[in-house]
């Protein structure tokens, strides 16, 4: 996926307008927008298409699904029949589940982001152990896409060792929970920044920062 300045805005906003006003003042400088839960639970699943419409942006939906494969098709489906351009997929379920999100994006014509690790302190306890190996089922299944986390270097290196200079990674963890733009962007293509942009007063002025400190 291309992704301009190499910044992905993590839309999480709980209302619609507020959406767009944060929208209106960055998309100059991004072209690539993430909607969660937050968003689509508070707004319903038209904010995908709505955000991706009034943009002309591509949509990341961040819905970590997770469940057993037939669940995770009809999740899929629905989202990319949203208007989402890729959806993100947890990899602790194991391959079939992942390869269910597959065959959806396969009939859409989208894309799956295979998240490995997480960026917060709790994931050191589960997912962490998993993590590579997690990678490693995402290369065996001819995955290109990964999501691994901004704010643990050495573990974003890690990750980057097993998918290979190749595969496509996004990191989140930029700003508040203390990821800095690039060291990240060392190992991964584009970061995810959410709060830093969209809680501040004045977030083009951010991002313009952000794109001003990135060595592209
Ligand atoms: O901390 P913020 O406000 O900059 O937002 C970070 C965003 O990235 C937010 O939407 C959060 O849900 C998401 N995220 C993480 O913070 N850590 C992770 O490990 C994974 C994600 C995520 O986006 O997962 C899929 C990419």
């Amino acid at each position: 996926m291309e992704i301009k300045n190499k910044i992905i805005l993590a839309m999480d906003l709980l209302t619609i307008d507020g959406a767009l006003e944060v929208g209106n003042s960055v998309i100059n400088y991004l072209d690539t927008i993430k909607i969660g839960y937050p968003l689509a639970l508070a707004e319903g699943l038209p904010s995908i298409g709505l955000v991706k419409d009034r943009f002309d942006c591509k949509i990341i939906a961040d819905f970590k699904v997770a469940d057993i494969p037939e669940t995770n098709k009809k999740i899929a489906d629905l989202t990319f029949k949203a208007g989402a351009d890729a959806i993100i997929v947890h990899g602790f379920v194991g391959p079939d589940s992942v390869k269910a999100c597959v065959d959806s994006a396969e009939e859409f014509g989208t894309e799956v982001f295979l998240l490995t690790e997480m960026s917060h302190p709790g994931a050191s306890r589960f997912l962490q152990p998993a993590a590579e190996d997690i990678a490693v089922m995402g290369m065996e299944m001819g995955l290109k896409n990964y999501v691994a986390p901004s704010t643990k270097p050495d573990r974003l290196k890690k990750i980057r060792e097993v998918v290979g200079k190749d595969s496509f990674i996004i990191s989140p963890g930029v700003g508040v929970q203390g990821g800095d733009p690039n060291q990240t962007l060392e190992f991964a293509d584009a970061i995810i920044v959410g709060r830093s942009i969209y809680s501040s007063e004045y977030p083009e002025e951010v991002v313009k920062s952000i794109v001003d400190s990135i060595k592209l």
